[in-house]
């Protein structure tokens, strides 16, 4: 579909999340009419209706879909969280109605040149990291996506000088056709969001989508230490930028006895000394690698990358550090929503920690990460729905001692009552948030307040 098509079009708003919220806005600007629907049964039309102006006009459906929505719905807008395989989306495809997700939409309306970043862990750091990178050369640059601000909220705004970094989940990719970055990045592929795409391979599948549309002489940057993405870029007729944290490659970034270092043209200059970066660990010296090779393929020379990457700090709720009470310092990781996560935070800490794990289940498996868990972690303090689950790979794996918790509140001060002078805790829940929480920030928000509200 183009932007014009949208013009007196009525267009079904699936979700009304910050997604819906934004593509509505958008729609209602480009003269569309909208039908706003969420499968959320609970839900009131005065609370929809009060969520944004966006909601204030057009009908409102909840619960279940009206077959009247779609027999008067041109288009569909899905929300990254809705899955393309739910009774609803279903019905919608039945009836042949076009269906576009939120990004697609946001690339529709979009302008200027784009970055595209995907990969299961790192990638909202890599993205704000890119997008600090190219302030450094570009006047109007935004950073948009799975971080937190929709595509289609910054979209009408751009103009053909704007430079955009997306941070772009697996979800989004599931419903972005068109969408056609000059430089994508995967930049790791581990299990994830298995209970929304059902197997690996078709997880693999929605991730490498993000380098679709790209031409041969564009810019794929990948993890040469993935073995998925290995093979994948190894038979990939694109410009692949390998960067890898393990070893030397050609045409690429590499991590070596501390340096990071860019090899191009046969040439290998040093970038930076590791030890110069805020952000820590392994993994961080990968997200680094990869933004610097997105920002380097779109003409951010070596000093601006190399100012910009000692000046940026850690993103919100990634091992973040929240405080330290009587000599116990306390992070936050709630953005560790999965397994592999929940092991790049616990493998960082570097004194005995009580961990606070669980949440919701996406179908993960956790003996990996218990196995990580043993000899760091002196503790480990369960809250939510995959409270069992995780306590069956504990005895699996053999790590003791576990205790379950009711609230999060709860386990924070449990924390605090059993860790002494020179330790930590950390909540890094290798879970999703959903069903005590609203999202990821509000888990995190909350631990923050109960961690400080220990020193009164
Ligand atoms: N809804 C339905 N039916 C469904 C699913 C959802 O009606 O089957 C409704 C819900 O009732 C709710 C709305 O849709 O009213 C929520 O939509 P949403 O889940 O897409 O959430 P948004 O608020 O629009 O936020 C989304 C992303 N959320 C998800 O992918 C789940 C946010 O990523 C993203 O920041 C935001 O768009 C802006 O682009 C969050 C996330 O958890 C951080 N992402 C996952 C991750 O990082 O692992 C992929």
């Amino acid at each position: 579909m183009k932007k014009t098509d949208f013009k007196g079009k009525r267009v079904l708003i699936f979700g009304t999340g910050k997604s819906g919220i934004a593509a509505a806005k958008l729609l209602a600007g480009a003269g569309a009419d909208l039908l706003i629907y969420d499968g959320k049964a609970e839900l009131k039309e005065e609370e929809i209706r009060e969520k944004d102006p966006a909601f204030s006009e057009g009908e409102i459906c909840i619960g279940e879909l009206k077959p009247e929505f779609l027999d008067k719905a041109g288009a569909a807008i899905l929300s990254p969280g809705v899955p393309l395989d739910c009774p609803e989306a279903l019905r919608i495809k039945e009836k042949q109605i076009p269906i576009l997700g939120e990004i697609e939409l946001g690339y529709l309306f979009g302008s200027g040149r784009l970055a595209a970043i995907t990969g299961t862990n790192g990638k909202t750091t890599t993205t704000a990291l890119t997008g600090e990178l190219l302030k450094r050369h570009f006047r109007d640059v935004r950073v948009v996506g799975n971080i937190g601000i929709p595509y289609t909220e910054e979209a009408a705004s751009m103009t053909e000088a704007t430079v955009t970094a997306a941070e772009i989940s697996s979800f989004q990719l599931e419903t972005a056709d068109t969408f056609h970055p000059e430089a994508s990045a995967i930049l790791n592929i581990t299990p994830d969001h298995l209970d929304r795409h059902h197997t690996m391979e078709a997880y693999i599948k929605a991730k490498e989508r993000i380098t679709e549309n790209q031409t041969p002489s564009e810019v794929l940057v990948l993890n040469y230490e993935d073995p998925v993405l290995r093979s994948f870029g190894e038979g990939m007729d694109r410009r692949v930028v390998w960067f890898s944290s393990a070893q030397r490659v050609e045409n690429g970034l590499f991590t070596e006895n501390g340096t990071i270092y860019v090899s191009r043209e046969n040439k290998t200059e040093a970038l930076i000394d590791t030890k110069e970066l805020k952000i820590i660990g392994r993994h961080n010296w990968e997200n680094a690698m990869a933004a610097s090779a997105i920002a380097l393929s779109m003409g951010v020379t070596m000093e601006e990358v190399r100012e910009g990457l000692k000046a940026f700090s850690a993103v919100p709720h990634r091992i973040e550090f929240v405080a330290e009470i009587d000599g116990v310092l306390y992070y936050n990781d709630s953005k560790g929503t999965n397994p592999d996560a929940a092991i790049r935070a616990i493998t960082s800490m570097d004194r005995p920690t009580i961990l606070i794990g669980g949440g919701y289940d996406k179908g993960s498996e956790y003996n990996e990460w218990i196995r990580e868990c043993k000899g760091r972690a002196k503790k480990l303090l369960l809250i939510g729905q995959t409270r069992e689950k995780i306590r069956e790979a504990c005895d699996a794996e053999g790590f003791s001692p576990v205790e379950f918790c009711e609230t999060l509140e709860e386990a924070v001060k449990k924390a605090a009552k059993e860790t002494n002078e020179g330790e930590a805790v950390l909540l890094s829940p290798a879970c999703a948030s959903w069903g005590m929480f609203k999202n990821y920030e509000e888990r995190g928000d909350l631990f923050k307040e109960y961690v400080l509200a220990l020193k009164k």
